[in-house]
């Protein structure tokens, strides 16, 4: 027998904890179900040495308690992933929201009722029955491990990043391969670095690093935003990515700017570390002459740390800068100086295959003990098409989702009522501080149900040409920056087979905006019934 709840939550991470709080002081009954055995979501799984979050610690957390915001002290400027779990733990025990979650459990399938305007949850263990369902899967959730020939040959150990044993891995005096050079690489190469006899790092295609610079936080500094966090929060909010108002956008043109303004900033920036450095000037993220100037600054830094001039070269990235999301790290160019660490450079001659000692590739066998696959991810329509989902009619998200992800805000497929996606693909999600963005979609969908429930309305769907234009608008806005121009996971380019589209929305505040305005509309594009 199915059980009778309000609304669904798939997913008890930073979205599921959040959703749950606020369903809960809408006097809805919800239950998240999460497959992990505790909270925490990217932040549960991603347990790599290094793991750490990008965006600072102070900007990273939660702003809809001030209470909480004042009472949780972080350590460091970029907290490391044990202390943002136990933030998502200390969340979900200071408003209780256990009690309303099912851990070691996955959601397999969901089917819309259209008699009865409900959601049949199928699970791993036990079915439901929903009036709403909300995906918060995550956008970085479902693995990428690519099908090597002869995987199953190795005799060494495996591991990926995004599901390292609970109980760590000691890689001491063994000879390590590390598949990947994006950002999970860069954070943990430094430290297995440390601990390997040798390490062979397989490289298709440099990324571009900025030193995170992290350290202890500065107490001064904790109390200046502590004392005006709400300032602090609706200052991030105005910038394109939700985050980094303390350092700024210059809103100068690096292409005008003379050749020592440029590097001044360049280099002011890169003393501060982390994305301060692309807000350097205005133009960087649109101009190619101006992504050139940044992205040659970077390369100049690699020559400058990097002692043999052809690993140095080969670590050089070549497209645009942030093109690929942009690295932070500790120590990653360094490490290759190091003469127990060697880079194989696999963009021409790729991987081939697997053997029992090893991976053989451009023809060269390198036997190893251990393989760390930092592949990465199917991003942003990996966890939402892993489930089953069947909307009216029986259509399934497959199906909808054919030639890439068609919703409208990002927020709700045409043909799926009262089914939501948390951060997902056509709003700014990954490329923004994602708790910001957690909070302002937690909280338009929390105040549509409350909608529909003051109208006595059972019901909301986007309506097709909603949709539609939506996905004409973010491709129209992606092809006025340079993200599109390089093979990404922005652009599903890193998962053989998938569909090429931009999925991501630049600029946070016109689409917060816009989201606004569309409520105010009495939420115009979408059908209430
Ligand atoms: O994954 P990635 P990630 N043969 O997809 C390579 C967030 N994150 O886990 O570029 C050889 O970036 C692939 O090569 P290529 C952040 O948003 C944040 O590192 O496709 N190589 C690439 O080098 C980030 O962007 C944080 O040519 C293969 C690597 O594997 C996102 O998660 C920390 C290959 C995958 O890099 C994903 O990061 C970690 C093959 N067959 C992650 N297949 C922070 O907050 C793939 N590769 C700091």
């Amino acid at each position: 027998m199915a059980q009778e709840i309000d609304a669904l939550v798939v997913g008890a991470g930073f979205g599921g904890l959040y959703l749950l709080h606020r369903f809960r002081a809408l006097g809805l009954s919800a239950v998240a179900i999460e497959t992990g055995s505790d909270v925490g979501g990217t932040w549960y799984w991603n347990r790599y040495p290094g793991a750490r979050c990008d965006v600072e610690s102070v900007e990273y957390s939660f702003s809809f308690d001030e209470d909480l915001q004042q009472e949780w002290h972080w350590s460091e400027r970029y907290a490391a992933q044990p202390e943002i779990l136990a933030y998502a733990r200390h969340v979900a025990d200071r408003f209780d929201l256990r009690r309303d979650i099912r851990f070691d459990t996955r959601v397999l399938g969901a089917d819309w009722d259209d008699a009865a305007h409900r959601w049949s949850v199928r699970t791993d263990a036990g079915d439901w029955t929903a009036r709403f369902v909300v995906m918060a899967t995550g956008t970085l959730t479902a693995v990428n491990r690519p099908d090597f020939p002869g995987l199953g040959e190795f005799t060494g150990a495996t591991y990926h990043t995004a599901r390292w044993p609970e109980a760590g891995v000691d890689f001491t005096g063994q000879r390590v391969a590390v598949i990947g050079t994006g950002s999970s690489a860069i954070q943990a190469i430094p430290i297995i670095a440390e601990q390997a006899a040798e390490l062979f790092v397989f490289q298709r295609t440099p990324t571009y690093s900025v030193p995170a610079r992290n350290g202890p936080l500065d107490p001064a500094e904790e109390a200046a935003v502590k004392a005006d966090y709400a300032g602090l929060r609706m200052r991030d909010r105005q910038m394109p990515g939700g985050f980094g108002s303390r350092f700024g956008w210059n809103d100068a043109s690096a292409v005008t700017a003379t050749p020592e303004e440029r590097d001044a900033e360049y280099e002011r920036r890169w003393q501060i570390g982390g994305f301060a450095y692309l807000g350097a000037f205005s133009d960087t993220i649109i101009d190619p002459v101006a992504n050139e100037h940044a992205s040659e600054f970077v390369r100049r830094k690699i020559r400058e740390t990097v002692h043999d001039p052809a690993t140095a070269e080969l670590l050089c990235p070549t497209q645009p800068i942030a093109c690929k999301r942009m690295c932070l790290d500790t120590g990653y160019y360094e490490t290759f100086n190091r003469p127990t660490v060697h880079l194989v450079d696999v963009s021409a001659a790729p991987i081939e295959r697997m053997t029992a000692a090893g991976l053989i590739a451009g023809g060269v066998e390198h036997a190893v003990d251990a393989i760390v696959f930092a592949t990465g991810f199917d991003a942003m329509t990996g966890a939402v098409m892993a489930v089953d989902l069947r909307g009216r009619s029986g259509v399934s998200i497959h199906d909808a989702w054919a030639a890439g992800p068609v919703n409208y805000l990002g927020l709700m497929v045409p043909g799926f009522p009262n089914l939501f996606v948390l951060t997902g693909p056509g709003s700014p999600s990954v490329l923004t501080n994602m708790i910001v963005s957690i909070e302002e979609h937690v909280d338009w969908i929390t105040d549509a149900i409350a909608r529909l429930r003051d109208g006595g309305l059972e019901t909301i769907e986007a309506t097709p040409e909603a949709a539609d234009a939506w996905v004409e608008y973010v491709n129209l806005v992606a092809s006025l920056t340079l993200y599109p121009s390089c093979n990404s996971w922005y652009l599903g380019a890193n998962v053989p087979g998938k569909p090429r589209v931009f999925m991501p929305l630049p600029g946070l505040p016109a689409y917060v905006d816009k989201c606004n305005e569309v409520a105010r509309n009495g939420y115009e594009g979408f059908s209430l019934a």
